[in-house]
């Protein structure tokens, strides 16, 4: 690995259907600023640990993966960036492991993939119509995604809102999810997910390191519940959004989003 370039756990494995693809995007971070540097430090993290599983104790660098390194965001345009993704997604073959960046992202993504389902796992439901004036913004990405698509959504982990966006919820029968163990069979009737973790699904204690902290989180023990939706169903593509390193002081966040990959490809393998 020495004299390398940063991959994801220090994989650039050719034949390996998991895609790591940096996309650092950060236009509409509201409070705390960072999550352009995450993807960095995701790889960073990911090359001191193990990679085996402890949800299934399968070794996940017998698999591996195929860092792409980093798609290009064009910097202060939302609009232009997610365009850039979404073609970029499309061109890949295997399924896409995007690290960002802000959560944004996964309109983009979510487009390009077109999954059955969306596995949402984040403690904001992302459903206002306008944020800070913004009608494109990482607070109002699931809001305009569900305008445009028809995917079925699921959310677990949502513990801050407000009033609009559970109304919306509801006309849109968004599925909101509120125990870890209710997850899997819920998606045991989608023919194929996509999961979006945004870091601040876990409880600031886990994951200190995000843009907008909220107490009352999950722990990793949960996600590993949730993630057993993945053993009846196939995973197209998952994110990995809204860590800020500048944030990350003891950078246990960026070790818990590498270990959240790890786990999510363990799942999808078994
Ligand atoms: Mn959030």
């Amino acid at each position: 690995m020495i004299g390398e370039p940063l991959a994801f756990g220090g994989f650039k494995k050719k034949d390996s259907k998991y895609k790591v693809l940096g996309f650092p995007l950060e236009v509409t971070t509201t409070f705390r600023e960072g999550t352009k540097w995450a993807p960095y430090e995701i790889r960073k993290a990911s090359t001191y640990i193990e990679f085996r599983s402890s949800l299934t104790d399968l070794d996940v660098d017998e698999i591996g993966f195929d860092d792409l390194g980093d798609c290009v965001t064009v910097s202060g345009d939302l609009r232009k960036s997610l365009e850039i993704l979404e073609n970029v997604i499309r061109s890949i073959e295997g399924i896409p492991i995007i690290l960002g960046g802000e959560h944004s992202l996964s309109y983009a993504a979510v487009k390009a993939l077109k999954p059955d389902c969306l596995l949402v796992l984040d403690a904001h439901m992302d459903l206002r119509d306008e944020c800070l004036g913004q009608k494109w913004s990482h607070a109002t990405w699931l809001r305009r995604l569900t305008e445009e698509v028809e995917t079925r959504v699921m959310i677990i982990g949502a513990r801050a809102y407000v009033r609009e966006e559970v109304e919306y919820a509801k006309e849109k029968k968004i599925k909101i999810i509120t125990q870890p163990s209710l997850v899997p069979e819920s998606v045991s009737e989608c023919s194929s997910v996509y999961l979006s973790l945004d870091m601040d699904f876990f409880d600031p204690t886990f994951a200190p390191g995000v843009s907008n902290p909220e107490p009352g989180g999950y722990s990793f023990n949960d996600y590993l519940v949730v993630l057993q939706s993945l053993y009846r169903t196939e995973l197209v593509g998952m994110d990995v959004v809204e860590l800020s390193p500048p944030y990350d002081h003891s950078g246990t966040t960026a070790v818990l989003a590498a270990r959240a990959i790890i786990e999510a490809v363990a799942a999808n393998e078994l």
